[in-house]
């Protein structure tokens, strides 16, 4: 198979492992330290988890390795959406499984969970996992969404673990997906099986971080690619001076992409979700947000500018949330058909004046009609309106519009306000990982690998201190259970890893909030460029902002 001449280099990079993992397998050993509890619920999540709660954090050192000698059969899976550097975690798992016995054996279960439950699977082999060291995606095996939830799914993954005599599993996903890692351990433990699971945090959103977990993997490539784009994009409207470009970047359910992109290239705009929720902005209010940065440019600078929006931004407008809500109920059940079956958008329109709130139709009656519709679209498995098809980026752009054209009729406005749009999101979720990835997955999955040959289950592979160089990074483990709470989902109390959302008080907000109204006004743009696999290290091995700011 053809290849390009980086890939070909990359496939020859060395990963970086932390400094007590280098020694080699004989001379790690673990210490343990505190009994943990969970960060809020302690006594349902400990009768929910009898068996794997309340474990003691563990970091590795260096010294004799006491592990049992024990032969491994060891099943991993990627979970949920692509993030760069899944490759360099199986690659570390595999080097360090073999590392401690070439008898050990490690098998990929394909399409993400399913692939346990329905046995589908691969065995790795040296010439196999050589092909994908440090490269991006996740084709080594793929990944899929399906959560192992009923009776008949953990029974049927014990049936796989037994039929290749599996003595652990390693998760690679997001926070529902460990969630869902930390409840199979439960499992497994209750019922004897002999099989350990290990998480690895990984999520390009970067929502799965707390006290424990610095940050989940493939952020630090996903916001380098996007940013390099933006500041691409910077450089073009400075050039041309004739475009306000608005972009949409992905991150479901929390804006730490849009605000780490910020950071990076500091554009004239960044909309953050988690503090429209806080200080419960309408869209009208946002909207003149903007407004007011396009006109002060207007007079200044010029009629160009950039504004980044985060995908999830109107689940967190508190007027546009409801909207949905009522949408969603309005629809329920047999109502779509009869919906669907209205001849005209003008009859359409009438049925939906009817089915809302006052309140919920005004804001609806003052969408772009284009935004109206796509609340119509396809819904999920669920009947809830699927707010990633919306475009954003298109509705603040119309709704600014509009506020511009008020003001031309004030006299207060005369300029002109061209725009463009984009959405980066597959972009950055495959890209080759940056060295700053590749060197925390192959850690993350090397660190895994000794978990499980320590006998841990239940807990999520900890690699720490990322801001500082990776010979000083910590490597060790932390119990699943201790990131858990009770949340509502589906009208049930679930006990779920809590999702670490943009803290407004938080060092990488305040420094964003501190410079916005400079940004807004004036064209501060700074240009990151594309990622370096080669050359100086604090070009090529820097981290994200958002990392450096919360951890410096
Ligand atoms: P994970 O949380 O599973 O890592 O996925 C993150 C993400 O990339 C989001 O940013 C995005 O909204 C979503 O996946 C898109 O998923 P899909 O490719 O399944 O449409």
């Amino acid at each position: 198979m053809e290849i390009s001449p980086l890939q070909k280099e990359r496939l020859k990079y060395q990963p970086k492992l932390p400094g007590m993992l280098r020694h080699g397998i004989s001379d790690i050993c673990v210490k343990e330290g505190e009994e943990t509890a969970s960060v809020s619920d302690q006594d349902k999540i400990r009768e929910l988890f009898p068996n794997t709660y309340g474990k003691r954090e563990i970091i590795f050192e260096k010294g004799q390795n006491t592990s049992a000698a024990k032969r491994q059969v060891v099943g991993v899976i990627l979970s949920g959406g692509q993030a760069p550097g899944g490759h360099n975690v199986i690659s570390g798992l595999y080097d360090a499984l073999k590392a401690t016995d070439k008898d050990n054996v490690l098998l990929g279960f394909k399409g993400g969970p399913s692939g346990l439950v329905d046995d589908d699977y691969v065995e790795f082999t040296d010439e196999f996992i050589d092909a994908y060291r440090n490269t991006g995606g996740f084709d080594i095996i793929g990944s899929g969404r399906t959560k192992i939830e009923t009776k008949e799914q953990f029974e049927a993954a014990a049936a796989t673990a037994k039929k290749h005599g599996l003595t652990a599993v390693v998760i690679i996903g997001g926070d529902d997906s460990n969630t869902n890692a930390a409840v199979l351990a439960e499992y497994f433990a209750a019922n004897n099986t002999g099989v350990q699971v290990i998480g690895c945090p990984k999520t390009i959103d970067g929502d799965l971080k707390n006290d424990d977990i610095d940050c989940s993997f493939g952020f630090d490539t996903a916001t380098k690619t996007y940013s390099e784009l933006i500041g691409n994009i910077e450089r073009d409207a400075n050039s041309a001076k004739k475009y306000w470009h608005f972009v949409k970047v992905m991150g479901r359910s929390a804006s730490h992409v849009a605000l780490e992109c910020a950071l990076e290239t500091q554009p004239n705009v960044c909309l953050i979700g988690e503090e429209v929720a806080e200080k419960k902005l309408s869209l009208s209010q946002i909207a003149d947000q903007i407004a007011d940065s396009v006109e002060k440019r207007s007079k200044t600078e010029g009629n160009f500018g950039v504004v980044i929006i985060p995908e999830g931004i109107v689940e967190f407008v508190p007027e546009f949330g409801v909207l949905i809500r009522e949408i969603s109920e309005m629809l329920a059940g047999s109502k779509t058909e009869e919906f669907n079956a209205l001849p005209s958008w003008e009859d359409k329109k009438e049925y939906i004046r009817k089915g809302l709130t006052e309140e919920s139709f005004k804001v609806f009656d003052i969408l772009p009609e284009m935004i109206q519709k796509q609340l119509f679209l396809e819904r999920d498995p669920h009947g809830n309106v699927q707010v990633s098809l919306i475009e954003s980026e298109k509705l603040f752009a119309e709704l600014v519009k509009n506020k511009l054209e008020e003001r031309r009729k004030a006299g207060t406005y005369t300029g002109k306000f061209s725009t463009q749009f984009h959405f980066f999101g597959y972009e950055g979720r495959c890209a080759f990982p940056s060295n700053f990835d590749a060197d925390y997955c192959y850690s993350l999955g090397y660190n895994a690998f000794m978990l499980i040959q320590y006998g841990y289950t239940g807990y999520l592979s900890k690699v720490s201190h990322l801001n500082r160089p990776a010979e000083e990074w910590v490597a060790g483990g932390m119990p699943i259970t201790k990131m858990m709470n009770m949340e509502r989902r589906n009208g049930q109390d679930k006990p779920v890893i809590r999702k670490a959302l943009v803290d407004l008080e938080g060092k990488p907000f305040k420094y964003f909030e501190a410079h916005r109204a400079e940004w807004a006004a004036h064209t501060c743009y700074t240009y990151p460029g594309a990622i370096q696999y080669y050359g100086p290290s604090d070009v090529c091995d820097i981290t994200t902002r958002t990392l450096a700011l919360e951890k410096g």
